[in-house]
């Protein structure tokens, strides 16, 4: 059985400035080594590639302000992201991107739902991953900006980088965060105030991977034109994704993992996806970037059968 075949744009983005482990800005260059885009086009899809968005080096910039370090060239950076993934999708390509650390994600569902706002369309989002990322300058522990794109998205805080300026970049009620099991005391309360909805691992080890599923792409998808997917590599336990900075054991086994992928590409209503936090310095002979190569292949289609 053939799959549907997609116009697809990898678009690279080496950012490593929104956390403190060096080397995930060679993330992008990993996953193309592990064959991504010869792999998605044996699968029948047509893939280009779109190159790496410019960073600054965090060796030539002061981070500025603990509470948000190198905010200013984190927003830069998305902002240039953002119009990237908005022209691919412009040009008929679903945006495939590649991190970096998961700050991007502020650039990419900008850029995803700025696309559909100007056809008065609505996207979900599917956030999986260990953590929340819901922390704001004011709350974070570490003032490190990965653990912050979701408060930005949905207009807690970080006005630096609401990109296009709208708010919230998805409804609470289509904002979905699956596999979560590190949430620091000081996001609890920001998730609820933000109202969206959260899948825990709890969730996943009562109800299993296949229910939980279900119901994050029901609520993702209802009264929308569809959802971007923002798969950050630690949601993986660490037993089989090490390459990541932030790794919290008790995580999706690598079966878990594919299911979910697999019953995101059944639904067919995925407008984006972005792999982010492969960190090839922390990694173990690639086996990260291979895995988010093979998570990739099970979300745009791939069947055992
Ligand atoms: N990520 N909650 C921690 C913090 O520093 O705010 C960890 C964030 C991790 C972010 O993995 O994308
Ligand atoms: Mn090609
Ligand atoms: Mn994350
Ligand atoms: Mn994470």
């Amino acid at each position: 059985p053939s799959i549907t075949s997609k116009k697809i744009r990898v678009l690279g983005v080496p950012l490593d400035l929104g956390q403190s482990r060096r080397g995930v800005d060679m993330g992008p260059s990993a996953v193309r080594v592990a064959g991504l885009e010869a792999k998605l086009e044996a699968l029948g899809h047509v893939v280009e590639d779109g190159g790496n968005v410019s960073v600054p080096l965090a060796e030539t910039k002061d981070p500025g302000p603990h509470s948000a370090k190198y905010l200013s060239e984190i927003a830069q950076t998305c902002q240039k992201h953002a119009d990237l993934v908005l022209k691919a999708l412009e040009e008929g390509r679903v945006p495939l991107a590649l991190g970096g650390d998961h700050s991007m994600a502020a650039g990419t569902v900008a850029g995803v739902a700025e696309y559909y706002r100007r056809q008065n369309q609505k996207i979900g989002l599917l956030w999986i991953d260990a953590h929340s990322d819901i922390n704001t300058p004011e709350s974070s522990p570490s003032g490190n900006v990965h653990g912050m794109p979701l408060a930005a998205l949905m207009g807690l805080s970080v006005p630096e980088l609401n990109i296009y300026d709208f708010l919230p970049k998805v409804q609470a009620d289509n904002c979905v965060l699956v596999g979560v099991r590190d949430i620091d005391q000081t996001e609890k309360e920001n998730i609820r105030k933000a109202g969206i909805h959260v899948f825990t691992m709890r969730d996943i080890d009562e109800r299993g991977m296949r229910a939980v599923m279900e119901e994050a792409l029901r609520l993702a998808g209802r009264n929308t034109v569809g959802y971007h997917v923002s798969l950050d590599m630690d949601w993986v336990d660490p037993e089989d994704a090490p390459g990541v900075g932030t790794p919290v054991w008790g995580g999706a086994t690598y079966r878990e993992a594919h299911l979910a992928m697999e019953i995101i590409a059944d639904h067919g209503r995925m407008t984006s996806f972005e792999i982010v936090e492969v960190n090839p310095v922390l990694d173990e002979r690639n086996q990260t970037a291979e895995l988010a190569v093979e998570l990739a292949l099970s979300a745009f289609g791939k069947k055992i059968l």
